[in-house]
């Protein structure tokens, strides 16, 4: 607010979604509303206006649901108006349907507003009434309604430099997160259905105290492992075949993102131990570069270029390894990218470029590195022994003052390691 004076920042709830008739989806607060007041209940706003003259340079204004036995004792405990300045220490507090007709009084003294458009059109409707009614409330000016800006890249821009509180939170959720991936490679057997596994692991993440997943759990044995974002979770584990697992817990509102891939029976084939091999190789190579002063594309480069020579020399590409590089020839293999911000959002906000350039690394910053090799079930060229392979090696990377810390380290990732686990 003090970077932005004469703004006004309207953030409100996340929208609580209906599943059908009268039952809900899941709720989750918005996770910049929650990045700023730490308040969970839908149906709520938060309005910071501009006071120039007070110490924070800005008055915190909450919209909450009042108070209400009758929906309390369906819809469980509210804090109120009262609770909102309370515990979460706004100067003002009112209940949200009275937002629209407050609004256009929190607009006076502004020069424009902070407000994302388009996720929400009942909002918009509503700021943009607000908006009309404080510029008809000031009479014949002349002026023309107080432009609107988009806050998300001011807010990313935050969230993307953990604080050391912020760092606790996320080492514990990788924590809990690597204990349950480490008790699915223990329990896996042939026969198993992939649901299990994902229960598996949900209940070790809720157990371990996490409110939920940070995103949808991939549990993926053998082929289905090479479709990117499997989502049915519903297949036999066969023998001989690999499990990858894509899951992370959410603790605290902050979400880990590990993957491990590892055998259903007791040991890697020789095919699936070469490449294997190789994405770890990968992958170790790229969280080495994670420093200050890194940049993101120059670690996808680099995993990329490991994977070429690897598949290379196993027969799986054929030419030049510079040539592959350019023409993207290696992408049937490896189609995706190599790393994400993450946070509140397992892709977290923040910019990845600053004036058309990829930004350096700084410390606080924390993002995944997960290659992979995949064999598409349409592909008629890989030699028969690699297919049914999907393999994706993934671990949650803080950029510290000097260098890195592997946030996920614990949960095994070599072939020893993971086949000593399982035996
Ligand atoms: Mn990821």
């Amino acid at each position: 607010m003090k970077a932005h004076p004469g703004a006004v920042l309207v953030l409100p709830a996340h929208p609580d979604l209906i599943r059908n008739s009268d039952v809900h989806h899941p709720y989750r607060q918005d996770s910049n509303l929650y990045y700023l007041t730490g308040f969970e209940e839908a149906e709520s706003c938060l309005v910071l206006v501009p006071t120039p003259s007070s110490p924070r340079s800005y008055k915190m204004v909450l919209f909450v649901m009042p108070r209400d036995p009758e929906k309390e004792m369906w819809e469980g405990e509210r804090y109120g108006v009262e609770g909102a300045q309370k515990i979460f220490g706004a100067d003002e507090a009112y209940p949200f349907h009275e937002l629209n007709s407050k609004l256009p009084e929190l607009f006076k003294g502004s020069e424009r507003v902070f407000y994302r458009m388009g996720l929400n059109p009942e909002m918009d409707r509503g700021v943009l009434g607000s908006l009309e009614a404080f510029r008809r409330s000031q009479g014949r000016s002349g002026k023309s309604l107080l432009p609107i800006e988009d806050p998300t890249e001011t807010l990313g821009e935050m969230r993307l430099f953990k604080s050391s509180q912020e760092i606790e939170i996320m080492r514990k959720a990788c924590q809990i997160t690597a204990l349950a991936h480490k008790t699915a490679i223990k329990e896996v057997r042939p026969g198993m259905n992939e649901g299990e596994i994902e229960a598996l692991v949900d209940y070790q993440l809720r157990k371990g105290g996490c409110a939920r997943v940070g995103y949808g759990s991939i549990v993926a044995g053998g082929r289905n492992a090479a479709c990117l974002h499997y989502r049915s979770n519903n297949s036999p584990l066969n023998d001989g075949e690999l499990l990858l697992i894509d899951a992370g817990g959410e603790y605290g509102y902050y979400s880990a993102d590990i993957t491990r891939t590892f055998p259903i029976g007791r040991k890697f084939a020789p095919a699936q131990a070469k490449v294997y091999d190789l994405v770890l190789k990968s992958q170790l190579a790229g969280i080495e570069m994670v420093r200050p002063g890194a940049k993101i594309p120059e670690i996808h480069r680099h995993v990329c270029e490991v994977l070429i020579d690897g598949l290379l020399s196993l027969g799986l590409l054929k030419g030049n390894a510079e040539e592959l590089y350019k023409t993207g020839g290696f992408r049937r293999y490896y189609p995706h990218n190599t790393s994400h911000w993450l946070g509140l959002d397992v892709h977290d906000s923040g910019r990845y470029q600053l004036e058309g350039e990829p930004r350096k690394l700084e410390p606080g910053m924390v993002l995944t590195i997960e290659p992979g090799f995949y064999v598409q079930p349409s592909d008629s060229e890989t030699p028969r022994e690699y297919h049914n392979i999907g393999i994706r090696i993934e671990d949650d990377v803080l950029v510290t003052a000097n260098g890195h810390e592997v946030m996920t380290s614990g949960v095994p990732k070599s072939r020893a390691e993971i086949e000593d686990l399982k035996n």
